[in-house]
């Protein structure tokens, strides 16, 4: 960890924080921080927000695709949502002194990351369903715990945005449950489809515990609440029920009931895959940063009239 406290000064305000974050109290945006709390929350905050707002385009890549009005309002809606996810995020982050251009500039220059499960083509409609299940499935268990985070803007973030990710999940296991009792053919569509989201979601909760360098400072200072272990399990634990009684197999030979545990067991994440798709050499990563890039460019004078609107009625 960072050596945070310098000065005596900073000492006594390091520990009057820190008693402070171990009592349950939540840390506002104006008062005292460590520089470390500070940075370690832009990171995660932004990264979050970028992924909220990359993660639209997977999505939006089936709107005109859509299988019925009824299916294409749902996602329309849905990838409404995620952008509204962003905005609330980049506030929060903004609160602690950032603003949104610079984590923009971060996203495109290769510094700030987005979550690896956006790397990844959208190729049938069941795709779709996939997402909205398992991508969103894993995101609310994360965010169900984030609620309790100790940076009250981003806590707060968090509970408006669990209530619509509760809907995305929902939406994504219809669209499985609908074509796995439709034909051979939308069941196939349905399998093969699980079968390339499921491992990407399962790393979805980063490293294993033992592997996250970042795990220690947020359990320190109670931005985390559970390790990435616990909450992957949480999520394998509560899906894989759900994948049997729609007739889905879970693409993992040892996946298996823990009687002991009361919990399943599971293979081994490939971890090679992980690192290279968070490090810009996934499927899709280029095609999804050249897309951010052109229409951040193309709404260049959006940005200038609201910036114009605001000067005249100062
Ligand atoms: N992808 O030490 P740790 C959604 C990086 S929202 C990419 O364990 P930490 C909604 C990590 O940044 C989904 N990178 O890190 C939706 C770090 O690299 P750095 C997003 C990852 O922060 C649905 C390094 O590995 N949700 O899906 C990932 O303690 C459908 C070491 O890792 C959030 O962001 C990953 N999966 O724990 C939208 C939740 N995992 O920064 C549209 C908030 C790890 O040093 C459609 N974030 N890395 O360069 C978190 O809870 C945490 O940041 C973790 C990672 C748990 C993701």
């Amino acid at each position: 960890m960072e050596n945070i406290a310098t000065t005596p000064k900073d000492e006594q305000r390091l520990a009057k924080f820190e008693e402070w974050v171990q009592s349950g109290e939540a840390i506002e945006p104006r008062d005292w921080m460590p520089e470390a709390y500070r940075k370690h929350l832009i990171r995660q905050i932004s990264q979050h927000a970028h992924s909220e707002v990359i993660g639209m385009q997977p999505e939006g890549n089936w709107v005109t695709r859509a299988p019925s009005l009824r299916a294409k309002q749902i996602l329309l809606a849905k990838i409404q949502d995620e952008g509204g996810h962003g905005l609330y995020l980049y506030s929060a982050a903004e609160t602690l002194g950032i603003t949104r251009d610079e984590m923009i500039e971060q996203l495109h220059a290769g510094k700030a990351k987005y979550s690896n499960i956006f790397n990844y083509p959208t190729l049938n409609w069941a795709d779709i369903g996939a997402i909205g299940w398992l991508v969103d499935g894993a995101a609310i268990v994360n965010q169900v715990s984030l609620q309790r985070t100790s940076f009250a803007p981003y806590s707060r973030a968090m509970v408006r945005i669990c209530k619509e990710e509760s809907f995305h999940q929902r939406q994504g296991y219809e669209i499985m449950a609908k074509m796995m009792a439709g034909t051979e053919a939308q069941r196939e569509m349905a399998q093969d489809a699980m079968n390339r989201w499921w491992w990407p979601s399962l790393m979805m909760f980063g490293p294993h515990d033992g592997d996250s360098p970042h795990s220690a400072d947020a359990f320190r200072w109670k931005i985390k609440r559970q390790t990435n272990d616990e909450l992957r399990q949480k999520f394998i634990d509560k899906t894989v029920p759900q994948a049997e009684l729609i007739g889905l197999t879970v693409p993992d030979p040892d996946m298996k009931w823990n009687e002991e545990k009361q919990s399943y067991d599971h293979g081994r994440i490939n971890w090679e895959e992980f690192y290279r798709v968070i490090n810009g050499h996934g499927p899709c990563n280029k095609q999804r940063m050249d897309h951010h890039k052109k229409v951040h460019a193309d709404g260049a004078w959006v940005r200038e009239a609201a910036e114009a609107y605001r000067a005249k009625m100062k």
